[in-house]
């Protein structure tokens, strides 16, 4: 029960499984271990794929020597367990050049060096099978207005879009890319911190229908909102390429926990969303496990990871089958189709007939809605109590 299939498209990050628990206050509690391990235990606990940063799989410095063979090392791993590569992303943050931002910085060498690291690492992506692309960018933002202007890091980012877009059109590449937006840290104020701005952004770009979101969680819920609710926001807009999965406690640090492991209800509606609508790209745990776990702890990390979404999948199943939960909703939405003339566009002759409707307020007032009785169904399906 609750095994992983490939049309899940479960997919962890290299940097998740990897993570040496290093935190702003203290040195890794874990030893590195390589790429080709971490595929290995991605593969045991049943994953589809796997996702990286050009730096997670080839040190910055690494010699084209030693690129190759880390290169042929990946491929041999991806052979021998099945996962494939279907997300990839540059790192834009690690490295002290990116201290102000990257495509956003005020410095113009260190916006061209962005341009490009990351048509190095779409090449590298692209070579291991990637199509989609990531961009998160975790210092595009200031922790003081005095020094930079949001216009212009707003125009230069488009712009580096905008070329990066046109590099993947020229190349032939069949590539689309997924902004991730966060609102703060490691930057103080994060450009574009949410779902929506992003989406306003996107329309804004030369090639929007190649610009799609990522978005996390944890992200939103840090700032408060309601992941859930920007989701089927991006969906709406057929603008949800990729998704973070991982927990979050809302006001903390990125906490990044294992999915469902701080709010389980808010993790079964999202769960029951993207199984509603039938999303079909990669669900991609980006998370990883307290500083406290050793590498057996890891792995059982990961594999919670995927169990808590096939068992939250299967309770959304139950709430779509439920017999009562059904008849207190169709109860909430009762529709007598009397207004069925408004609900389509506006026409003179509709809205003549609107204004002559005689609405009896008091009634609406007061009409119930069980959402307490249907909510306590909810709480008790997911304790397993129905
Ligand atoms: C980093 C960040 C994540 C992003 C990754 C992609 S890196 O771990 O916290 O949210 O998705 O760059
Ligand atoms: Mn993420
Ligand atoms: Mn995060």
């Amino acid at each position: 029960m609750y095994t992983a299939k490939p049309e899940n498209k479960f997919t962890f990050g290299l940097w998740t499984v990897s993570n040496v628990g290093r935190d702003p206050f203290g040195e890794p509690t874990r030893k590195p271990i390589t790429p080709v391990e971490a595929v290995h235990m991605m593969a045991e606990v049943g994953a589809y794929g796997v996702n990286f940063h050009d730096n997670d799989l080839i040190p910055i410095n690494a010699t084209t020597g030693e690129r190759n063979r880390i290169i042929a090392d990946f491929k041999k791993a991806l052979n021998d367990t099945g996962l494939v590569v279907p997300m990839a992303t540059t790192n834009l943050f690690s490295d002290p050049a990116f201290r102000d931002g990257a495509f956003t910085s005020n410095d113009p060498k260190v916006r061209a060096y962005a341009l490009q690291k990351t048509m190095n690492a779409i090449d590298l992506g692209v070579e291991l099978g990637a199509k989609i692309y990531v961009f998160w960018g975790g210092r595009e933002g200031v922790e003081t207005d005095s020094g930079k202007s949001a216009l212009s890091a707003g125009k230069w980012f488009r712009d580096s879009l905008n070329y990066l877009t046109e590099y993947v059109l020229d190349q032939g590449y069949d590539l689309k890319f997924a902004l991730e937006p966060k609102p703060n840290e490691p930057r103080g104020d994060i450009y574009l911190p949410t779902v929506g701005a992003m989406l306003g952004f996107i329309e804004t770009l030369d090639h929007p229908e190649m610009v799609g979101l990522n978005p996390e969680v944890a992200h939103d819920t840090m700032a408060g909102l309601n992941f859930m609710h920007a989701v089927a926001q991006a969906w709406d807009a057929g603008k949800l390429f990729h998704i973070d999965l991982n927990d979050q406690s809302p006001g903390r640090y990125d906490q990044d926990f294992r999915f469902g492991a701080y709010n389980i209800k808010n993790a079964f509606f999202l769960v029951k969303l993207l199984e509603d609508v039938g999303y079909d790209g990669p669900r991609h745990f980006d998370a990883h496990a307290y500083r406290s776990s050793n590498y057996d702890d890891v792995k059982a990390f990961a594999a919670g990871c995927i169990r808590t979404y096939l068992i939250l999948k299967e309770k959304a199943a139950q709430f779509n089958a439920d017999p009562e939960i059904q008849a207190l909703l169709a109860e909430i939405t009762a529709d007598d189709g009397s207004m069925a003339p408004f609900q389509g566009k506006y026409s003179p002759e509709n809205a003549a007939a609107l204004r002559a409707v005689e609405f009896n307020r008091q009634a609406l007032g007061e009409r119930g809605q069980p959402y307490e009785r249907l909510d306590q169904l909810v709480v008790e399906l997911l304790l397993g109590a129905r």
